[in-house]
């Protein structure tokens, strides 16, 4: 049932908190706390003060007045973080899938979702799929000095279904990862008939042709789970990461960073670096420098 203002509040001077869960076009679809939704505009001062209201965002709303979007936003709530590509906000965790097999993992990938999730207060969840499909046990384990959560899952493995779960309970949450790692496969396993009523997953958040083209928070777990585009492939540079906050998204290069030479060491081979002496995997290493070179060879003027 989609209710008016008028319905839901007769004192137009009060406002009512509600979450962007979808954004197109200038429309926002509101869910307020007791699960109702209702259609909305933004106040056109947002406009001026280049603030574009995302899904995710937290808002207060009033009645519009008028019949057909019934509710105005007229204030944002102070952000956790703000992604302009894909355009969210508010993410409190991203599962950074890879699978064990089929495609083969691209740490590349994952290391940049690290570092994304890491310079804007993201909590990652490392999450290795396929595991059935697995010859080589430890693929993960360059991370484990990252101190970042990981889990591994299969289509059998019920317990780490009941981890992930957990996990995300009471969360706004969205998964990452390569095409064909999995992640429709664990959304359906665990929230297959919840979310949406039964015949839409498949279309929507599931398999098949449909690309995604905007944000759609989607209600799980007293939180919600995100469906967005822009999370299987993305540079860093995109996201306005500059070649020295890159370590952020390193934390076990970060932590040996002070033992350095140099102040202004960028642990690419500088005499009296302390990277060597670390708990660093080679691979990681070798992938930081790759992104602290690329990143430090774009002129930040012609961006
Ligand atoms: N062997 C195996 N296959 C899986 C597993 N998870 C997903 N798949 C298969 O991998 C393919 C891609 O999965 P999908 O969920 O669509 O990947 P997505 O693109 O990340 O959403 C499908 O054929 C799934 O049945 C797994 O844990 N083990
Ligand atoms: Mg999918
Ligand atoms: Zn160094």
């Amino acid at each position: 049932m989609i209710l008016t203002g008028q319905d839901r509040f007769q004192n137009t001077e009060k406002s009512v908190r509600g979450r962007i869960i979808k954004g197109v076009g200038g429309r926002y679809t509101i869910m307020f706390p007791d699960g109702q939704v209702g259609i909305a505009s933004a106040r056109g001062l947002f406009r001026l003060e280049d603030l574009v209201p995302a899904a995710g965002d937290k808002v207060e709303c009033i009645d519009s007045g008028d019949p057909d979007v019934p509710w105005r936003i007229v204030h944002i709530l102070p952000r956790r973080n703000h992604l302009l590509r894909p355009p969210i906000a508010n993410l409190d965790g991203l599962i950074i899938t890879v699978s064990a097999a089929e495609p083969q993992p691209d740490f590349y990938l994952a290391d940049k979702l690290l570092t994304v999730c890491l310079i804007n207060q993201i909590e990652p969840l490392l999450c290795l799929t396929k595991i059935d499909l697995a010859t080589d046990t430890d693929l993960l384990a360059g991370y484990q000095p990252t101190g970042c959560s990981m889990i591994e899952t299969s289509p059998e493995d019920e317990s780490s279904l009941v981890e992930l779960k957990n996990w995300m309970t009471g969360r706004f949450v969205s998964f990452a990862g390569q095409s064909g790692v999995g992640k429709s496969t664990l959304l359906n396993r665990l929230f297959g008939q919840e979310l949406m009523p039964e015949g839409h997953v498949s279309s929507r958040i599931g398999r098949g042709r449909h690309t995604t083209r905007h944000v759609e928070l989607f209600p799980m777990a007293d939180g919600f789970v995100a469906d967005t585009p822009g999370f299987s492939s993305l540079e860093l540079a995109d996201f306005d990461i500059s070649g020295e906050q890159l370590v952020t998204g390193y934390p076990e290069i970060q932590a040996v960073a002070d033992r350095c030479r140099f102040t202004d060491c960028r642990h690419i081979g500088e005499p009296g670096c302390a990277v060597s002496t670390g708990d660093i995997h080679p691979d990681r290493l070798l992938r930081y420098r790759f992104f602290r070179n690329q990143l430090d060879s774009i002129d930040p003027h012609n961006r």
